[in-house]
């Protein structure tokens, strides 16, 4: 099939991020993928080699002469242009309008995803609009997880990749990554880390420019000592959160990446005015912990709190040995569970 996927940059890296992984994973499946997107720049770092199958295309003002595809998945409510829309209720048969909605762990999700919005005026008079919801559990269009990310894993050479980075390891030192935004917290998480022999991997940006402002030009403290990274690619930002044995994400597809992973990750949510992140949060905390052990679900949800400035308790670290059990019990059950493509297909093809 053809998927035409639109993509409204609103900041940070996400949205692209998210459109890039399911674009170049609905093409690996034998798909036809166009994305469109408003802001590109991201992708000359992200991908910089594209992906076979996947024609990127600007956000334009011309949709004249574009004719939509068999699906069409409209990203985070980004609005589609209404001459596309237009012509998509021309079309002799109407392609599956999907809106991709942010991962959420909270119950909503489960009644809210595959529900349609029949379209009554507009543009798009005549059309359904498909909600799907990504989630962790049955009844949600699940995790963007590419076929045989496992297999890789199970092959990746974690020294190797470190070597290759400029991250080779001291005597007992345990690497970790950082990936956020500004948060209050860092020079107490700085602190903590520096107790223990550590290597930590800032990514460029808010990570990189707090590491510094703290640690200054030797970036080191007590048994603590930082690198800068530029940015990487998707996939060697993957293979980091492998490499590492504690990983710091935020947003949303970091944080999926880091189950992928199956290390010990803390995630920092994107911060929402409403506060609604609060709720986000405590609902995929609730979730992840609930088969964890009493001890170990206690020190996590305490250390995840005080990262996001949700309590007023200090950065204590949890020993990684019983969270590293938990992680990988965790991405054991959502391996279980059908990825987002395969949802995805699934549904449109019950549409079509
Ligand atoms: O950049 P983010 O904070 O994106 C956020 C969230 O998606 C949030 O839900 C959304 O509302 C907001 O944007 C608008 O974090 P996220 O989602 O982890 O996206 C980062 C992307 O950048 C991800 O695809 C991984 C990628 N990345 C690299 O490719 N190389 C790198 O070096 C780093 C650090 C990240």
């Amino acid at each position: 099939m053809q998927w035409d996927l639109f993509c409204r940059v609103v900041d940070n890296f996400g949205d692209i991020g998210v459109c890039w992984r399911l674009a170049a994973d609905l093409a690996s499946r034998g798909e036809r993928v166009r994305l469109w997107a408003d802001d590109l720049s991201a992708l000359a770092w992200m991908a910089p080699h594209g992906a076979p199958g996947v024609e990127v295309r600007p956000w334009t003002t011309e949709w004249d002469s574009a004719e939509p595809g068999d699906v069409v998945v409209e990203a985070f409510g980004c609005q589609l242009p209404a001459p596309f829309v237009h012509r998509m209720a021309q079309r002799v048969s109407a392609p599956v309008w999907i809106n991709l909605e942010y991962l959420s762990a909270e119950p909503v999700v489960e009644r809210n995803h595959g529900l349609a919005s029949p379209q009554f005026s507009g543009p798009g008079k005549g059309l359904n609009k498909w909600f799907i919801y990504p989630g962790f559990c049955a009844g949600t269009g699940g995790l963007i997880r590419e076929p045989g990310l496992m297999a890789r894993q199970q092959i990746f050479d974690a020294p190797a990749w470190r070597l290759d980075h400029g991250l080779t390891l001291r005597a007992g030192e345990r690497p970790v990554s950082l990936f956020c935004y500004a948060n209050l917290a860092i020079a107490a998480l700085l602190d903590r880390l520096a107790a223990t022999p550590t290597l930590l991997v800032a990514t460029a940006g808010p990570a990189a420019e707090q590491v510094r402002r703290e640690l200054g030009p030797t970036l080191c403290r007590g048994a603590l000592r930082a690198i800068v990274m530029p940015s990487l690619t998707q996939q060697d930002y993957d293979a980091l959160l492998c490499a590492c044995d504690l990983n710091f994400v935020r947003g949303e597809d970091s944080f999926v990446r880091a189950q992928w992973a199956g290390k010990p990750f803390v995630w920092q949510i994107y911060p929402q005015h409403d506060h609604a992140h609060e709720a986000k949060l405590n609902a995929f905390l609730e979730r992840f912990l609930a088969a964890a052990d009493a001890s170990v679900a206690d020190q996590v949800r305490a250390l995840w709190l005080a990262w996001n400035g949700l309590s007023r308790e200090s950065i204590a670290k949890p020993a990684l040995a019983h969270w590293q059990g938990h992680c990988e019990a965790w991405r054991a059950g959502l391996l279980a569970r059908p990825d987002m493509v395969q949802e995805l297909l699934r549904f449109v093809a019950e549409r079509r």
